[in-house]
């Protein structure tokens, strides 16, 4: 890592809106359907209509999850018309009402912009595959097939790369019409786009041009690392056993690729150079400092930030679906590492633990029995907000809502096109190994997408206050929702739970006064420098925060382990008063010098001098 220079630090704590705010990432089909609805699934109006909860919580910006027309192949991953709404969502105009509500609060909208691929329904793609002369046909990556057994033989994929939501198949696919094949890293209904043909560039300017003229504040960028690929197509290297797997994971060959910075670039100059926008690659595998910083340095001219994946792929060995183990001093080096480099080398980066392809944070990283969940994702909230970066909150994160149950049938409630494929590939390749089965079922259990995508829980009426009564929601309740609800938390009804009190903070008051003070304190919080404490130790987390004046110095101690555990104040610290905790409300009884006690997954903050 280079030196610190003070030009650097400077343009690092410059202040701008798009680090300060809050981002809330909606998924729109589980948030709230609106009166009347007789789908079972989300709405626009249903988020015009939860703005005011938004507000309340301090959110600033809105990221929904794709809202455009899709045959819902991967939930609107897979986008037919970049134009136009989803009718299970609403319509243009209800997107115009609301931005424009949004504005009223002073808020704005992120859009997810999914440019890597588009539906196999988008009209670019049904003319590409028309023939082999049409003028689209070269918007797509068409190749020939492989023909081992001789002309006549059966085609087969022109590489080995796996498609990456369901390894058991190919990432291309046969079009019999032209007799050719078709890149299709995801699924086959996501045809990857072709953007060395400069046309395929030019269209997705036109997009953001037109969402952003229509009033969107920026865009998140599904796997926009993704969008070049390494000439030639090669062989990907072995990495599942072959005698199960014909195909492998060829993410070197595509993440990051040769153009990479060229497109964000020529992005940049064509678009965002002439809006003021907010704009997040998400960027999975990748986790080199020099390129990463070659997308969010200060004078990069690419992205604001990006998504890094470390932290969420901590227990991923080669393929997102299978389990790795890992402990909190991973945890630490992965958080500590990134809030260092961005410091040190004049970048900027998001703070997220959750989203839509990811389970409940508090069923992954704590633990969310009945008696810890709630200390437990206050302590996740406490890391967040106190670190620094641009926050994303995903819905339902700031309820501390869990994975599904257990006893839930895979066949029956899950939904995700990755668990469903990898399902069904774990029971075909196993049908006669019990041990393996259950192994796919754990896996399934604790890596799931399904399990941020259960409609989000506002009431205990029921539906969860997701969607009429009557009708059925297109996913399952997360059984939970008497307890985990929105309206019982900001009233502030507590279970109690682990020790703590029935007079705690509940688990949304707990984030709503944690974003508070983090936009109160943001010279420290968003901006100031980070220091770790102790990285060797295997239970805790420490980290100072301080501001570029030095006025404001925050210690932050979190107890990453279900049993009681002791924490010595460094001597050269004076802690002034321990203001808050996952236990409780207000300030915390603890020593101010010398062992500090703290409970099962219990998290601190202290201002010291
Ligand atoms: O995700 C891309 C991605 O790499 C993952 O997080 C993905 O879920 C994982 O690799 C699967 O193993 C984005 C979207 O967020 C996701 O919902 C889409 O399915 C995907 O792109 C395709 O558009």
């Amino acid at each position: 890592m280079t030196s610190q220079n003070p030009q650097q630090q400077l343009a690092y704590a410059t202040p701008q809106w798009w680090k300060e705010a809050i981002v809330y990432q909606v998924y729109p089909s589980s948030f709230q359907s609106h009166p009347g609805a007789t789908t079972g699934w989300g709405s626009i109006k249903g988020i015009t209509a939860r703005l005011d909860y938004l507000k309340a919580l301090g959110a600033d910006v809105v990221w929904s999850s794709p809202f455009f027309k899709s045959p819902q192949a991967d939930m609107g991953y897979d986008i037919a018309d970049y134009k136009d709404i989803d009718s299970r969502y609403g319509t243009l105009e209800d997107v115009d009402a609301l931005i424009s509500e949004l504005h009223k609060r002073d808020m704005k909208l992120v859009v997810d912009l999914v440019v890597n691929h588009t539906s196999n329904q988008h009209e670019w793609f049904l003319q590409s595959r028309s023939s082999k002369d049409n003028p689209k046909r070269d918007w797509y990556i068409w190749r020939k097939p492989k023909r081992s057994g001789g002309e006549d033989s059966p085609p087969e994929p022109p590489n080995n790369w796996a498609q990456i939501l369901g390894e058991a198949n190919s990432a291309w696919t046969f079009d019999e019409k032209t007799d050719e094949y078709y890149l299709s890293l995801f699924t086959p209904e996501q045809p990857d786009l072709n953007w060395e043909n400069p046309e395929v560039r030019a269209a997705v300017w036109d997009v953001m041009h037109f969402w952003l003229r229509r009033g969107a504040s920026g865009f998140r960028l599904d796997v926009i690392n993704l969008i070049s690929k390494v000439p030639g197509y090669p062989e990907a290297e072995i990495f599942l056993d072959p005698r199960d797997h014909k195909y492998q994971p060829a993410l070197k060959y595509f993440v990051n690729g040769p153009k990479l910075h060229d497109y964000l670039r020529e992005m940049h100059r064509e678009v965002l150079s002439k809006y003021d926008t907010i704009t997040v690659g998400e960027m999975p595998g990748v986790s080199d400092e020099d390129e990463i910083l070659r997308t969010v340095g200060a004078n990069a001219g690419e992205l604001r930030m990006i998504f890094i994946f470390d932290l969420v792929d901590i227990d991923k060995p080669t393929v997102r679906m299978a389990l790795k183990p890992w402990d909190l001093r991973e945890m630490k080096a992965v958080v500590a590492r990134w809030q260092r480099v961005m410091i040190e080398r004049n970048g900027w980066n998001s703070v997220f633990i959750e989203n839509h392809d990811n389970p409940r944070s508090v069923s992954r990283y704590t633990d969310d029995s009945d008696e810890y969940r709630r200390v437990g994702a206050k302590l996740l909230a406490l890391m967040q907000t106190t670190l620094g970066g641009t926050l994303f909150v995903y819905q339902g994160e700031e309820l501390g809502m869990r994975n599904v149950p257990k006893t839930w049938d895979i066949d029956e409630e899950y939904r995700d096109v990755e668990t469903i494929n990898y399902w069904n590939k774990v029971k075909k390749i196993y049908a006669d190994d019990p041990e393996k089965l259950h192994h796919g079922r754990t896996v399934i259990e604790m890596k799931a997408r399904d399990h941020a995508r259960t409609p989000m829980q506002w009431d205990a009426s029921p539906n969860a206050g997701f969607c009429d009564p009557d009708v059925k929601p297109w996913m399952r309740v997360n059984d939970d929702y008497k307890v985990v609800n929105a309206e019982a938390q900001m009233k502030g009804d507590s279970e109690t739970s682990g020790g703590s009190s029935g007079d705690d903070l509940t688990v949304w008051q707990f984030w709503q006064q944690s974003i508070r003070r983090r936009k109160e304190h943001a010279a420290a919080f968003v901006y100031g420098d980070f220091e770790e404490l102790a990285p060797d130790h295997p239970n805790v987390f420490a980290y100072l925060r301080t501001s570029a004046a030095g006025d404001e110095k925050w210690l932050v101690v979190l107890n990453y382990f279900g049993r009681q555990v002791e924490w010595y104040i460094p001597q050269h610290l004076i802690v002034e008063e321990w203001v808050c905790g996952s236990y409780g409300r207000g300030p915390v009884r603890k020593p101010l010098k010398g062992i500090v006690p703290l409970k099962p997954w219990e998290g601190v903050l202290a201002r010291c001098v």
